[in-house]
């Protein structure tokens, strides 16, 4: 061989090496599991509003994410029954404040995935019917038509945001690891999601009832799970309301007296510069106008990503960091477009932004699909945290879908990292 075709051979060689992470543990070995334990003490849990995948980082170009910038765009039809309506595309820039907020509740969701609010549900199970994703404009323009022309109402729904308008979610992208499929549990709104993610079920429950704020519901949640194997947790709540507590939807909570592990946001800043943060630190974001902070519609995405960075520095800047995991995730799409829908499971919802934060992951990692305890290949949800941490802290899955759900123990990597940011960049506001 020519000794230049050699080297060449050879840097090619190197460079698919670096990009190949270092082999991991099977995901809920023992190793893994081990490995697991011993490098976290501390994870944070901080999930935010209504955002799906394509939207919100559906400008980011690293490698192996599925969105508009690097596989689009997607386009939808402006009315799924006129054709001749013409069709529109995602786009780059969306709008800091999207003001007319696109229908997430389960009928809602049938339409823009099927194009009908009643799906034959025996034909969705079989596979038969698979989720077009053609219907976000239509029914965008459907319900909002009154209030913006057709192509600013598209726009809301089928655009995405910019590397430069999301700095914060940026460099985390850059900087940790983000799932390429992680999915909601349930193709609907936001409390029967942030139950399933809380305790592997929304026990029947398809919309934001007043059983959640009664605190009625009686199945084990990982507030009980966590204080039954002696692990302590605090649920971070920001006062001005309008998500969860999502420790407040248990009867157990109150009714053991541990309603008091429900505090103010404000805390959490104070308790991370202190080391005094719970095993499990589980925050609350408000919600959902301008000056709240969870990235709901019609909340700033700039207000949002403010949140997002403070916690980070403060977790960051504190003691407990060398052996804290941040999670990043949402509860469910929010009626934003995404082409990627998955139905495998039961029919999981939309495909959410989630990433791991923390010294032992790798360096602007994507990671596709997980592994199911039964060896299969699946998307991962938000049932993936209750395994997980199941594996962390000993307590037994609640049901069938935590056991079945796909663990990330085996994304913590047995060698920490130096060069994490220690601050993360300002998030400034913008139009569009
Ligand atoms: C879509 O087209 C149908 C058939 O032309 C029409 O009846 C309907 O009003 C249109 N929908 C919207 C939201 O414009
Ligand atoms: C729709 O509204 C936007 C801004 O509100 C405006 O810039 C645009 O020209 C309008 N488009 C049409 C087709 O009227
Ligand atoms: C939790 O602590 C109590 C009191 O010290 C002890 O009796 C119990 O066995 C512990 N439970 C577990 C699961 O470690
Ligand atoms: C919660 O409610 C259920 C159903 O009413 C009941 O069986 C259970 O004992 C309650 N749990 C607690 C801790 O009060
Ligand atoms: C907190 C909250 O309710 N969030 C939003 C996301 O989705 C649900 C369900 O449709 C809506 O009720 C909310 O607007």
């Amino acid at each position: 061989m020519h000794s230049a075709t050699l080297v060449r051979l050879l840097l090619a060689l190197a460079a698919s090496a670096s990009a190949i992470p270092t082999k991991r543990a099977q995901p809920g070995s023992a190793a893994s599991i081990q490995n697991f334990k011993d490098k976290i003490k501390n994870v944070v849990v901080l999930v935010m509003e209504n955002r799906s995948l394509d939207n919100l980082l559906g400008g980011q170009t690293l490698k192996g994410l599925e969105n508009p910038i690097n596989s689009g765009p997607y386009c939808n039809p402006y009315n799924l029954t006129a054709a001749s309506e013409g069709n529109v595309c995602s786009a780059a820039k969306d709008y800091d404040s999207v003001s007319d907020d696109p229908d997430h509740g389960v009928y809602g969701n049938n339409l823009e995935f099927y194009g009908t609010f009643n799906p034959d549900e025996s034909l969705v199970q079989s596979g038969a019917l698979t989720p077009s994703q053609n219907g976000f404009v239509h029914e965008q323009i459907r319900l909002y038509a009154s209030d913006a022309n057709r192509s600013e109402l598209a726009t809301q729904v089928m655009n995405y945001y910019t590397e430069e308008q999301v700095p914060v979610l940026t460099a985390l992208v850059q900087n940790f690891l983000t799932f390429n499929h992680w999915h909601s549990d349930v193709p609907g709104p936001t409390n029967p999601n942030r139950a399933a993610l809380v305790s592997g079920t929304t026990y029947g429950h398809g919309s934001n009832d007043d059983s959640f704020t009664e605190h009625a519901f009686p199945q084990v949640s990982i507030w009980q799970a966590l204080t039954e194997t002696n692990h302590t947790w605090l649920n971070y709540w920001d006062t001005a309301g309008g998500t969860g507590p999502d420790a407040g939807y248990f009867n157990w909570t109150y009714n053991t007296g541990n309603q008091d592990k429900i505090v103010d946001l404000e805390t959490f800043y104070t308790d991370a510069a202190a080391g005094t943060l719970p095993e499990l630190a589980y925050i609350n974001p408000s919600c959902c106008g301008v000056g709240t902070n969870s990235m709901h519609p019609s909340g700033l995405v700039s207000d949002g990503e403010a949140l997002i960075r403070r916690v980070y520095d403060a977790a960051r800047a504190g003691p407990q960091w060398k052996n804290t995991l941040f999670v990043l995730s949402f509860d469910e799409t929010g009626g934003f477009h995404d082409h990627d829908y998955t139905f495998t499971f039961n029919r999981l919802g939309g495909r959410i932004p989630t990433l791991l934060i923390s010294d032992w992951v790798s360096e602007g990692y994507v990671e596709q699909q997980g592994t199911n305890a039964a060896g299969e290949t699946v998307s991962y949800s938000a049932t993936s945290i209750l395994r997980s941490l199941g594996y962390l802290w000993g307590f037994e899955p609640f049901n069938p879908r935590v056991e079945h759900a796909p663990s990330f123990d085996h994304l913590i990597q047995t060698k920490a990292r130096n060069n994490t940011p220690t601050a993360l960049p300002t998030a400034t506001p913008f139009k569009r």
